[in-house]
């Protein structure tokens, strides 16, 4: 019997780590809502969090264990993946198995991932997709401080009186602290400053936004760093008392900064905007500059990181209230993943695997009968690797590397290519399951316990709330199981997560002495109950520090040797690969505001499907017009990697010269999509981060002779598989699916296209329309008054409103409805428009409408009016554009 009280937990997506209470609702249903009482949030939550409820069911879900895509049972997989991985090492070795996991991990699920392949199988292939995401971080906290520490907590972003966000769009990624910040600007006159190539809903709220140009980040801060010298804003005392190297640092930034009109032009920025930046920063000493992908995903991501600290240093401004460099981290248990240690480069607990200290340390904590001497394979090398034959064996645990990691092309390739693939997945159907030999069924968020950290150092418990589905069982207990059939059973014999946590405690606090900042080991003996009942709580926890540290290096105290923090000596270095006459654009790729990632769970939520239902390209007006691009046609974007397809979305948002494509879309729920195909693989020589954000591209019109829109009921989870279908993207809807549709040649027979697609149904009421001189086409199936099916084709994409359309499902159809059908028309106000808010979904033509009739002047009076914006808020920015748009204010 499953436990019907409510549960408090953590959100299962970002690093945010907001705190969540599910309430029993209905005979088995939960509702999800913002935990009042948690740190990071106060009861706050972005739309994703709040439609996590819409994600507990079991459609698509992996429920029980596959062998070569037949079903099977965990005695036979298990023994399989042992016996395999087991062979594979007495043949070729340690070195030639590996695992790639994730920073989605449970902290639990991580450590013993980690145990298994550095202190049992004796290699350290074992890397994760926090290498794409947090690496160039922890690299750069690494060679500032001598430990991978965030030094500050979120009420440093609420107290600040200038936020520096350098490449974060939190606005949409990291959505509650973003309100934090919104809240701060309102009751203290909190100053934000905005660095992004791009202008994004986080821009709108700034008073200053640079738009820097792509990988130009350490000259703007060594810029920073020599203005501030010169102006005598650096803190002499601070410096000398608590670091090391900063002349040389500042020779460095020298080189890059001799005077401010040589950054602005490297930079592409206004030496008025560059100055005002600048005199912010100096004039204020409550400065937090937060920074995420923009920095980390970059080929001198690390550099970029300690270009940032070194300001943040020389002026003192870290370890105290509203000040510091703060790295968002982005996955929700990255920063747990840090601290077991899970990434090739890494050993446990904050250690060093080239330390052989270290290693004895560790081993002799683990008992173990190995260790691994030398740094394995990082994520691009391990693929590559596998793509040469070297990587035998591989098991992939919480994450879609088919789809995330960069030229993923080759990617596909090199897991097609490996003898044996083990994943473990909740999701049966992904592009990266595809390649799985053995498919392992996982627990997901609320049917599995452990803990993650967020990115404020800040320790949350993520609970089971759901029995378990299917044969479906947590990562922990799966892993435990491959490790005691292949002869680890002492040392992996636990009870519970519980007992997992204890010993990861316990290592973080053995033989420390202060060495390590990283140290929990005041909870190394919490029993079950006290880990149940775990409050957040923010490392280090020890015993002098029993209710946790709401901040590290307060005055000084690194890690480093004698406590001193390190300046880097770094210079500006051009990104990987630059644009030339055959890609003489710059590719940048990030995320959206309603989906998560390779979109598993967010993209089967109809509430968070369409804010934007399919990949869309943002382009210069200037970039359009050089390009013959029109709004809302399809473009194809070509690198030398790859092709993919997006529709166009021309923006002043956009500088002249670089496109955005958002990260989301996959073989599985589009063609020709996946932004991985495009995107080159350089890596950051020091973290291994590969440069995500920087493919010299180029685009051009997509020539489709015809396009398609499908909504349908009988929604196949599948790709439309019909003959001279090129283009096609799937959206989940409330009960429907919505396919857009395009072709490169016309269609022999329209007709024959339609019942191919529209599919037999008889006893369906048929509403058809044609017009072949024209090439219109409009079908609609319905069904007991309702619409079953329609299906609108054309040579034009503009097509009909879709959201009018999909408005008309569930709902009885009149005879208006009927005739707007047939017309191609909809009636007046019948077309909410693209969803803005998702939580109500309300459209952008009812927002506008509202402004028009002066129903509404403001957001309070729109959300008075629609509700919009009254929920979760991650609409906010947005509404605010509209409103301006329509009200601008007096400058
Ligand atoms: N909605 C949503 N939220 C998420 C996620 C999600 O999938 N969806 N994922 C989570 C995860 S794992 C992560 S890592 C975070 C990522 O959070 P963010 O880093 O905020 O998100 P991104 O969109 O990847 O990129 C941020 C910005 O970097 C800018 N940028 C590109 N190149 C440069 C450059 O050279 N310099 C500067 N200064 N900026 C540049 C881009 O234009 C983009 O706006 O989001 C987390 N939150
Ligand atoms: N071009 C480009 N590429 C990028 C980025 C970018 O900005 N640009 N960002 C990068 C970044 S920062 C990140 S973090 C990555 C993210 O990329 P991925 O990690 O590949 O993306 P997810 O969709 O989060 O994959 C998580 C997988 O784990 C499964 N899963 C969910 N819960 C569980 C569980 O409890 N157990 C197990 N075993 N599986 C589970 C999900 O179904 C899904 O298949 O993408 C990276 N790739
Ligand atoms: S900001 Fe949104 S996605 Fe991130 S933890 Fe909070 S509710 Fe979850
Ligand atoms: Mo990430």
């Amino acid at each position: 019997m499953t436990l019907r009280a409510p549960i408090k937990t953590t959100c299962a997506y970002c690093g945010v780590g907001c705190g969540l209470v599910a309430t029993p609702e209905g005979a088995e249903g939960w509702l999800v809502t913002g935990d009042p009482d948690h740190p990071a949030n106060a009861g706050l939550l972005c739309s994703k969090g709040s439609a996590l409820d819409q994600t507990l069911g079991l459609e698509g879900r992996l429920l029980s264990p596959r062998i070569d895509g037949e079903k099977s049972n965990w005695d036979k997989a298990l023994d399989l993946v042992a016996e395999k991985f087991t062979a594979t090492i007495k043949e070729h070795g340690p070195q030639s198995v590996a695992f790639y996991v994730s920073g989605q991990l449970l902290t639990e699920d991580y450590y013993v991932a980690n145990k298994l392949m550095k202190g049992f199988i004796g290699a350290a292939n074992i890397d994760t997709n926090s290498r794409l995401c947090m690496s160039s971080s922890v690299a750069g906290h690494k060679r500032a401080f001598g430990e991978d520490i965030v030094p500050g907590n979120y009420e440093d972003l609420d107290q600040a009186d200038l936020m520096v966000l350098v490449g974060s769009n939190a606005a949409w990624c990291h959505p509650v602290l973003y309100q934090r910040m919104q809240a701060a600007q309102e009751e203290h006159g909190q100053k934000m400053v905005v660095i992004d190539p791009r202008g994004t809903a986080t821009s709108q709220g700034a008073e200053l936004h640079l738009p820097i140009k792509p990988g130009t980040d350490v000259a703007l801060f060594n810029g920073l760093f020599v203005w501030l010298s010169q102006q005598g804003l650096v803190d002499q005392s601070y410096i000398s008392d608590h670091t090391t190297g900063f002349e040389a640092a500042l020779e460095a930034a020298r080189v890059d900064a001799q005077s401010i009109d040589q950054v602005a032009d490297y930079c592409g920025l206004e030496i008025k905007d560059l100055l005002k930046f600048y005199e912010m920063f100096g004039a204020t000493k409550k400065v937090v500059t937060a920074f995420s992908q923009g920095v980390n995903q970059s080929s001198s991501g690390t550099d970029k990181v300690n270009a940032i600290i070194n300001c943040h240093i020389a002026t003192g401004r870290i370890g105290l209230a509203g000040m510091g460099p703060f790295s968002l981290t982005g996955q929700p248990n990255a920063m747990g993943g840090r601290e077991v240690g899970g990434m090739a480069n890494m050993l446990a607990a904050h250690m060093d695997i080239d330390n052989a200290a270290h290693r004895d340390l560790v081993q002799d904590f683990w008992q173990s009968p190995v260790m691994a001497d030398q740094q394995g394979l990082k994520a691009i090398d391990l693929f590559d690797a596998m793509g040469r034959g070297d990587i035998k064996a591989l098991w992939v645990m919480g994450t879609n590397p088919a789809v995330s990691l960069p030229d993923v092309g080759k990617v596909n390739e090199a897991l097609a290519k490996c003898d044996f693939v083990v994943v473990s997945d909740i999701i049966e159907q992904t592009d990266t399951t595809q390649h799985a030999d053995v498919l392992l069924p996982a627990a997901g968020w609320g049917e599995k316990d452990g803990t993650v950290t967020n990115s404020e150092r800040r320790i949350s418990r993520q609970k089971k709330f759901m029995p378990l589905p299917g044969e479906a069982r947590p990562d922990w207990w799966i892993i435990c199981e491959v490790a005691r059939r292949m002869g680890f059973g002492d040392a992996f014999a636990y009870d519970n997560p519980a007992a997992i946590f204890r010993e990861h405690a316990a290592l973080s606090g053995y033989q420390n002495d202060g060495q390590r900042l990283f140290d929990i080991s005041a909870l190394a003996n919490m029993d079950e109950a006290a880990y149940d009942n775990l409050q957040p709580i923010q490392w280090p926890v020890t015993s002098t520090h029993p209710t946790g540290t709401p901040r590290c290096f307060p005055a000084g105290g690194f890690t480093k040797p004698e406590g001193r923090a390190s300046f880097l000596a770094v210079t500006a270095r051009p990104p990987g690969d630059q644009p030339d006459a055959d890609f003489p654009l710059v590719l940048n790729s990030g995320r959206v505001r309603d989906q998560w990632h390779t979109m598993t769970r967010t993209g089967a939520v109809p509430q968070l499907s369409f804010h934007m239902s399919e990949p869309i390209v943002d382009v210069s007006p200037e970039d359009a017009q050089n390009s013959q691009l029109q709004d809302g046609a399809l473009a194809k974007i070509n690198t030398r990697h790859g092709q993919a397809i997006a529709r166009v979305n021309v923006s002043d948002h956009m500088v002249a010269g670089s496109i955005f494509l958002p990260i989301h879309w996959s073989e599985t729920n589009a063609a020709q999509g996946r932004v991985g195909d495009l995107v080159n693989a350089f890596v950051d020589p020091v973290s291994g981060q590969p440069e995500l954000k920087h493919t010299p591209a180029t685009i051009a019109p997509y020539q489709a002779a015809w396009h398609a829109f499908l909504l349908t009921k009988a929604a196949p989870n599948t790709a439309p598989n019909i003959d001279g279908i090129d283009f096609w993207v799937r959206a989940q809807g409330d009960g429907f699916a919505l396919y857009e549709l395009a072709g490169d040649t016309e269609p022999l027979s329209w007709s024959a296209l339609a019942d191919q697609l529209l599919g037999d149904d008889d006893g369906v009421e048929l509403l058809a329309y044609s017009d072949a001189g024209r090439g219109n086409y409009r079908f609609a199936q319905i069904r007991d008054d309702q619409l079953n099916a329609c299906l609108i084709m054309g040579r034009d994409h503009h097509l009909l409103p879709r959201s009018w359309l999909m408005s008309l499902v569930g709902v009885e159809i009149s005879a208006l409805d009927r005739q707007s059908i047939l017309a191609g028309r909809p009636a007046k106000g019948a077309d909410t428009g693209a969803i803005i808010c998702s939580c109500f979904s309300i459209g952008l033509n009812q927002i506008t409408d509202c402004l028009k009739d002066g129903r509404a002047t403001n957001i309070e009076e729109i959300g008075k009016a629609l509700s919009a914006g009254t929920n979760c808020g991650s609409c906010l920015p947005e509404l605010k554009e509209i409103v301006a748009a329509r009200h601008p204010q007096p400058a």
